[in-house]
């Protein structure tokens, strides 16, 4: 049978509906005016965002919440540039993504034509991979390629651009075939090797992060764990991948973390690192483990083989998903006796004593260990915390107990404004779970107008945001570097409640903890999007930590 003839544009849409996609994330543009088209008939839903770096982080939230590779369509020029920072994320958080950009004509290259830019060579290091479509017959091979290699391996996100009069051109085209994840599974003498390992360690510990997990993979992690009373950690903002109130559960390995922790893993005989990179936050600024030997034997499951032996060198390199290597780990049998297993009882309870907010008092009328203790109250273990970069992520990461797969979002990459794009596209694609967004004075505002697609379509997701008026964590180094010179972290803000209510969602104003629970109950009730504007003392910069105190300490190491 001989294909029919299409547009570029129609061929584009076909292939992402035969690779499964049913939601793109866009801002439009005239440069891809032809996929706009075949989009309009075809049955994958579209969010419309209000800036493509918004835009980009919805689709790369997608990625991490679904493993499937989340779609962005952004315009040439400013508009695939404005994507950048979600790209970014997507390659450090090993997230798939596939990232489409109109592009102009191809006759007119090289002219520096109007918003023309070269998307390989701008997006080389950023991406996975990028490239440029030149003939619309070629679709359903470009596109069947990018599902692969942003799934496989370690995941990460793809650019392709799309010259306009591509789109348009008509072509004959068979469909691909819809991508497969490509499965890396663990041998039989490695797992063999993992057993041996185990029963030789006294005192072993797992770390847990990366991506290609899944609600299976967690329980089967979990039943592992009890198997081996194994004390377990997750690395940086990967806490969804262990359940916090499980006696297994030690705490994650982020910024600020417990001493305790570090002590422990320092001490440990035997690392069992799953699907992370132990990369610059987890390893302590790669202070945690010698490179590149470690002193403890160690043992590093990942995805993708180039990153195995990459700054480690691993006892034993197993190159498999973590939802390969957790089946397998159903046949590694624990030893008869358990040294360890005392140990992992006193590793939990250091990890409750740490992330007890109960304890928790700093300066001002709004006290964010009451606050905490509230929402570990009142809001379901489902709910999705979503969050960017700033000191006030720690309030999430330390305090509330992540206790399912699916339920974090938040950059590796430390990308602020992340939070807020990232709440809108969980929630557009998980209707049913709550979302909340903790987000910075500063955080904010870098994606506070996606706040606006939240109310396009009718997202009830929460936003606390803490207003310090500053850029926090930078004046927190400043003090601790420059003590006492004040540089460009002050900041002077908007009244956030009233930019909620005027964008047509529901705020409010917080400033005494006794003002919280009431705000929070009348912001679910509104069932609109919602803003707590909370103001926090600037002397509250960390959980035990006052400014001034960082500050002083600066002063006298001085002296
Ligand atoms: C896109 C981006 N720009 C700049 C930074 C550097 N940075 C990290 S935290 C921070 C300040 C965050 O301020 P805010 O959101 O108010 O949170 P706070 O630390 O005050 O709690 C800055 C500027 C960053 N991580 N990401
Ligand atoms: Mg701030």
């Amino acid at each position: 049978m001989t294909a029919p003839s299409r547009t570029g544009g129609q061929i584009l849409v076909d292939q992402l509906t035969l690779h499964g996609v049913d939601h793109i994330f866009c801002v439009p543009g005239e440069s891809y005016l032809a996929a706009l088209d075949a989009l309009h008939d075809a049955n994958i839903a579209i969010t419309v965002c209000r800036q493509e770096g918004g835009a980009a982080m919805m689709a790369e939230a997608y990625g991490k919440l679904t493993g499937r590779p989340g779609i962005c369509f952004v315009t040439r020029g400013p508009g695939a540039t404005n994507a950048s920072p979600g790209i970014h994320i997507a390659k450090q958080d090993s997230t798939p993504m596939i990232l489409f950009v109109g592009q102009i004509e191809r006759g007119m290259r090289e002219r520096e034509a109007f918003q023309e830019l070269d998307y390989r060579a701008a997006f080389g290091p950023l991406a996975k991979w990028a490239t440029e479509v030149d003939d619309p017959a070629r679709f359903p091979e470009i596109v069947s390629r990018a599902f692969h290699v942003a799934t496989s391996g370690r995941p990460g996100p793809v650019v392709i651009a799309l010259p306009e009069d591509v789109l348009t051109e008509m072509a004959a085209v068979a469909d691909a075939p819809r991508y497969q994840v490509i499965e890396t599974h663990p041998g039989l003498t490695q797992m063999a090797e993992l057993q041996k390992l185990l029963h030789g360690a006294k005192n072993p510990i797992a770390l847990l992060g990366g991506s290609r997990w899944s609600e299976l993979a967690v329980q089967r992690f979990v039943r592992f764990a009890e198997r081996f009373e194994l004390p377990v950690a997750c690395t940086f903002r990967r806490q969804m991948l262990f359940p916090a109130d499980h006696a297994s559960h030690i705490g994650d390995l982020g910024l600020g973390v417990n001493p305790k922790l570090l002590a422990r893993i320092k001490e440990a005989d035997l690392v069992l690192l799953v699907g992370g990179r132990l990369s610059e936050v987890p390893s302590q600024a790669y202070t945690l483990l010698d490179i590149p030997v470690p002193q403890q034997t160690m043992v590093h499951v990942h995805p993708d083989p180039s990153e195995l032996g990459r700054v480690y060198a691993p006892h034993l390199a197993i190159n498999a998903s973590p939802i390969a290597f957790t089946a397998a780990l159903e046949a590694v049998h624990p030893p008869a006796s358990l040294p360890w297993s005392e140990g992992t009882k006193t590793a939990h309870a250091d990890y409750l004593a740490w992330s007890d907010p109960t304890a928790i008092r700093h300066a001002g009328a709004l006290q964010m260990g009451e606050v905490m203790t509230y929402l570990r109250k009142t809001l379901p273990s489902d709910t999705i915390f979503c969050n960017g970069a700033g000191n006030f992520a720690t309030w999430v990461h330390r305090f509330w107990p992540f206790k399912h797969y699916g339920t974090q979002l938040a950059p590796t990459s430390g990308s602020m404004g992340y939070g807020v794009p990232a709440g809108v596209g969980a929630m557009r694609i998980r209707p049913d779970s709550p979302v909340v967004v903790f987000a910075g004075d500063g955080d904010f505002l870098m994606n506070g107008q996606e706040f606006a697609t939240a109310v396009q379509y009718d997202l009830p997701i929460l936003v606390i945001l803490l207003d310090n008026g500053m850029y926090g964590t930078i004046r927190m180094h400043q003090e601790r570097e420059y003590p006492g010179r004040v540089s460009a972290t002050m900041l002077r803000n908007p009244d956030f409640a009233a930019y909620a209510n005027a964008f047509g969602g529901y705020g409010e104003r917080v400033t005494t903890t006794e003002e919280f629970a009431p705000a929070l109950q009348r912001a679910l009730t509104s069932s609109k999007p919602a803003i707590l504007h909370c103001i926090i003392d600037p002397e509250a910069i960390t959980p035990t930590m006052s400014l001034s105190q960082i500050r002083e300490k600066a002063l006298a190491g001085k002296k």
